[in-house]
């Protein structure tokens, strides 16, 4: 059977395009803000020095815990889900640990950051040399709708990005709380993300002070709330956290989102990290982040205000 252009036009527009994550995007195609021009100031500098060669390499002597990716059901969106969960070499019921939540960009899974920055290769390697504690981590959908997969125009799924807010906080954290052998308290609960997952850290965790107190953006997307919104009271934030955590790559034309957040984090007082290092909205930057973030969370507090017990 013939086609006419029409009707092929017609076809095509009906099958999903593939997700536009910028790492899949060719070069020079820029979608919705990421390649905005960078004006850099004095303070967008590097924080950390970069990570040392073979960080995100599996070593021969580094046990590599357990990742698995199982079930729950979700009240808020009314269907079973998936998460990914890691837990640390030597995991046992006899102990407690701590739970980093980490979220996904626009479009990624609960498979994101095992392949883009598998917490089993760059946790493992820290925790073998004591630079980071035994925690858990979480990896969850951030996609809070009944097809949460990342297919078709993903810029459409913000929405659902939003109301992952409810699921994470009444689905996710019970499940994982009655699930695995953690400390269920706000000084041993960390929240952190890439980009989409970055603004959803900042919005869900700023928020949600009383059920979070570490939290960490990596290049936060134009999801954000603006920052008068995320925090109306610095004084009162500055108390509760223990780790306000933001970076952001010099080549990133999304960067002008976390600049806004540490000028107004500046003017208030806020004590924070602030962390620009090379690198553009992309896997480099996600891998170095988490490698930075893992060392602070639960043990290094620029607030210690409420330090971990
Ligand atoms: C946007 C640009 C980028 C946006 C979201 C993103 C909601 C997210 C990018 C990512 O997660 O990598 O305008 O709007």
């Amino acid at each position: 059977m013939r086609h006419s252009p029409l009707t092929l036009a017609l076809l095509l527009s009906t099958l999903p395009i593939a997700a536009q994550n910028p790492d899949d995007l060719p070069p020079g195609q820029a979608p919705r803000g990421f390649g905005a021009p960078v004006e850099l100031g004095p303070d967008d500098k590097p924080a950390f020095p970069l990570p040392p060669k073979g960080f995100d390499q599996k070593r021969p002597d580094v046990p590599q815990g357990k990742t698995e990716t199982i079930p729950y059901e979700s009240k808020s969106v009314g269907t079973t889900r998936k998460l990914t969960v890691y837990s640390p070499p030597g995991y046992s019921s006899d102990k407690k640990y701590p739970v980093l939540y980490l979220l996904h960009g626009i479009g990624g899974d609960e498979t994101e950051w095992q392949r883009f920055a598998p917490p089993e290769i760059i946790l493992s390697n820290l925790i073998a040399d004591k630079k980071a504690v035994e925690m858990i981590v979480v990896m969850p959908n951030g996609r809070a709708q009944k097809d949460d997969r990342a297919i078709g125009d993903v810029f459409r799924h913000a929405p659902a990005f939003a109301a992952f807010e409810q699921d994470l906080l009444k689905d996710v954290i019970p499940f994982i709380e009655k699930t695995y052998s953690v400390l269920p308290e706000r000084q041993h609960r960390a929240l952190a993300g890439l980009s989409m997952g970055g603004g959803q850290s900042l919005n869900f965790g700023l928020g949600n002070l009383e059920t979070f107190s570490w939290i960490g953006a990596f290049a936060p997307a134009p999801n954000t709330r603006q920052p008068a919104e995320l925090i109306p009271n610095p004084k009162a934030a500055a108390k509760q956290l223990n780790l306000l955590f933001l970076s952001c790559g010099k080549n990133d034309g999304l960067i002008r989102i976390s600049k806004g957040l540490h000028q107004y984090l500046e003017k208030n007082d806020l004590p924070h990290t602030w962390h620009v290092d090379e690198n553009a909205h992309d896997t480099p930057h996600w891998r170095a982040s988490l490698y930075h973030f893992s060392q602070l969370v639960f043990q290094k507090s620029p607030t210690p205000a409420d330090p971990p017990r």
